[in-house]
């Protein structure tokens, strides 16, 4: 297999018409029904043959689930594969027995079972679902989809669009290279593919028209790649991070979109009829074209900028104490160059070497979780303000995802953030040190792990338990 031939054969040229307009379709009926199947889908464009996909209804996205914040969602689960599944409800704040890990807030749903999710979510925002079984293989196969949750005042603009963005590892005729959870992706980067979809389609288009202004929301389902966006001539604003409002500022930097976070841009297409705005990724060393805005060649939607508010409302979370706050420091160590040598697993020094024959190879605070029933890192009682302070001594950037609650970021390497911001997936660098803190109000055992799901798999996970 040539891991760069989508790549490398495919390049800007071929990005011209759109082969289906990026559309999801909202589902309406409620429950809301998620049936986990096989499917097939065109990834790679119609002159290659369909991939065969695990899906959420038989479509990658999954479709997208939407209701108006105060709103429940009742959603079932029903299982058409033939392993077991679950779903977790990316960045909800909702109650433990609906967060879908399988082993720890739910028994995983065998094949021809259902069950029945049911939460008011609390926050407004940009979410996903996706699969918590063996997630490092039910996610790259497909099984996700979005979820957002409206504003009762969301800022006016032409068009809402949800861009849900996947890293696909396709062999040369567009089938899924079966080598998930492989040795060297979980000690080094994950599995980094080699086919960059924007809602299941690489390499398309879509169709704007000029003047007019699109709130464009970037999900990032993809197992390990991350995402480091510029929007050619536009000049997209940030209005929310990980579902949570940000005071608006226009990003004169690359958009970070690590895996499995959220960003909310508003974008006014200031481009020419017939012209195009390429969307370029330049996370890693060769940069890619991700997709492109394509001008209509109608006459402008308006002349000038619209200049309606695009602010957000505050997000309502609760403000830690920081000066009452439990400090935990959580060193992740290992990996490839990680020069660790020994951790423990299961209470036990080991040598990493001895750990890695069982496909383990990070820890946290020298701890390897191999399985579910740790003890936990932290164990507090419910309204406990809690300070981490998160150290990448590996040589990979980590998605660390918390269960059940937001973290509000405070400083990146002793600097502290003019505005601290909400985060549930921050991405920490390599050597970098990130101070968090978040008031752990959600009760139960919660996970907080690496979304660089290669290597949760291989042991960067740990429990944050709330009585
Ligand atoms: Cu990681």
């Amino acid at each position: 297999m040539d891991r760069r031939y989508f790549l490398k054969s495919f390049g800007a040229a071929c990005i011209s018409l759109p082969y289906t307009q990026y559309g999801l379709a909202d589902q309406h009926q409620t429950p809301f029904l998620l049936r986990a199947e096989p499917g097939e889908t065109h990834l790679v464009g119609p002159d290659f043959p369909a991939t065969h996909v695990w899906s959420f209804n038989g479509q990658v996205p999954g479709t997208p689930i939407r209701v108006s914040l105060g709103e429940r969602i009742n959603a079932t689960l029903s299982n058409h594969l033939e392993d077991p599944t679950t779903v977790h409800w990316h960045g909800i704040r909702l109650p433990n027995d609906m967060d879908g890990v399988a082993g720890l807030t739910q028994a995983a749903v065998k094949p021809g079972e259902e069950f029945e999710y049911s939460f008011v979510p609390p926050d407004a925002g940009t979410f996903w679902y996706h699969s918590h079984v063996n997630a490092f293989e039910q996610v790259g196969r497909g099984l996700y989809g979005p979820l957002i949750i409206d504003e009762p005042d969301p800022p006016q603009v032409d068009r809402d669009l949800i861009w849900m963005i996947d890293d696909w590892r396709l062999l040369n005729d567009a089938s899924i290279s079966e080598d998930f959870g492989s040795g060297h992706d979980k000690s080094h980067a994950g599995r980094i593919g080699n086919v960059p979809t924007v809602n299941g389609r690489f390499r398309d288009v879509v169709q704007v028209r000029s003047g007019e202004r699109i709130r464009l929301r970037l999900i990032n389902a993809s197992n390990a790649r991350n995402f480091s966006l510029t929007f050619s001539d536009l000049a997209p604003s940030v209005i929310a991070i990980d579902g949570q409002a940000v005071t608006p500022y226009v990003a004169t930097t690359p958009i970070i979109v690590g895996v499995a976070g959220r960003v909310d841009l508003i974008i006014d297409m200031t481009g020419e009829p017939g012209s195009r705005s390429t969307v370029v990724d330049s996370f890693y060393r060769d940069s890619f074209d991700l997709t492109a805005f394509v001008y209509e060649k109608a006459k402008p939607l308006r002349t000038e900028p619209a200049d309606w508010p695009i602010a957000l409302s505050p997000s309502q979370l609760p403000t830690p104490d920081l000066d009452g706050a439990l400090t935990q420091d959580v060193i992740i160590q290992g990996g490839a160059m990680g020069g660790l040598n020994r951790a423990k697993l299961d209470g036990q020094w080991m040598d990493l070497r001895d750990i890695a024959r069982q496909g383990l190879v990070w820890a946290i605070n020298d701890t390897v979780a191999h399985k579910l029933d740790i003890p936990p890192l932290i164990d507090v009682t419910r309204g406990t303000s809690v300070r981490l302070i998160i150290e990448n001594r590996t040589a990979f950037p980590h998605p660390m995802h918390l269960h059940g609650h937001h973290m509000l970021m405070i400083s990146i390497d002793g600097k502290p953030l003019s505005t601290p911001r909400w985060v549930d997936s921050p991405l920490i660098l390599p050597k970098q040190r990130v101070e968090l803190a978040f008031v752990a109000d959600n009760p139960g055992k919660w996970l907080f792990h690496c979304h660089a799901l290669e290597h949760h798999a291989a042991g960067l996970g740990a429990l944050v338990n709330v009585t």
